[in-house]
């Protein structure tokens, strides 16, 4: 298998952190080609990655057969149930685990990371020549992430993690969704801002996964 990643982008650290949680990392793992492309080269602009993925977005997973995995979830998935590590399964090993799971990661990824990222792209100086940045769209997506954190805070204050008390995706994706918005100035440790349970799961995250 080849993976195509980046180090710091948030979709492509959500696979590094599923490996932690399971015990491993990338280069740890059998039988795995890990390509690291520089962004800041555009080297995900090039033909020879379009070829691979005409989106030119990272992470991307080719099978021994060839098959593409252009997605971080998909990705996660194909590894999780692939990748038997500490045993531990982070995207459920049955139905309704599964669809609990998808569910609060998918509120995870709407609610906090996609908002950070479009905060990130609308409003950072690096992202000024690489796109359109609409005026007030940084603003705005950082308040509807300011907005939705009260629900995971609930959550949060009555459980260790979002799904009662044992790590899944739907942790980690918020945890990353988190992060990411420092780049923004948002400061996931201010419980006055992200409410205090929130600011409790970003502390106990952030020890496992965070870059030293
Ligand atoms: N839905 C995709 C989104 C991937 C994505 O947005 N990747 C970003 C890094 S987090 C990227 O490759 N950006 C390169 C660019 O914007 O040119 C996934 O989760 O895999």
């Amino acid at each position: 298998m080849k993976l195509y990643t980046a180090d710091f982008p948030p979709n492509t650290r959500k696979i590094e952190c599923l490996l932690k949680a399971k015990g491993e990392t990338l280069d740890n793992i059998h039988n795995l080609q890990v390509i690291h492309l520089d962004l800041s080269q555009h080297q995900q602009r090039s033909e020879a990655f379009t070829a691979i993925n005409p989106l030119q977005l990272l992470p991307v997973l080719v099978l021994d057969d060839g098959t593409i995995l252009n997605d971080s979830q998909a990705v996660c998935d194909y590894l999780d149930s692939r990748i038997e590590g500490n045993g531990k399964r982070l995207m459920g090993s049955d139905t309704l685990q599964q669809a609990r799971i998808t569910a609060m990661t998918r509120n995870a990824e709407f609610h906090v990371l996609y908002n950070m990222m479009l905060a990130f792209q609308h409003g950072h100086p690096a992202r000024a020549g690489a796109n359109t940045q609409v005026s007030g769209m940084s603003e705005d997506s950082l308040a509807r992430v300011k907005k939705a954190l009260p629900y995971f805070d609930a959550i949060l204050a009555q459980h260790k993690y979002l799904l009662d008390d044992r790590l899944t995706f739907a942790d980690i994706v918020l945890y990353i969704g988190l992060d990411f918005g420092r780049i923004m100035k948002f400061n996931p440790k201010d419980a006055s801002v992200v409410g205090e349970h929130v600011a409790r799961f970003y502390e106990m995250m952030h020890e496992k996964f965070g870059k030293k």
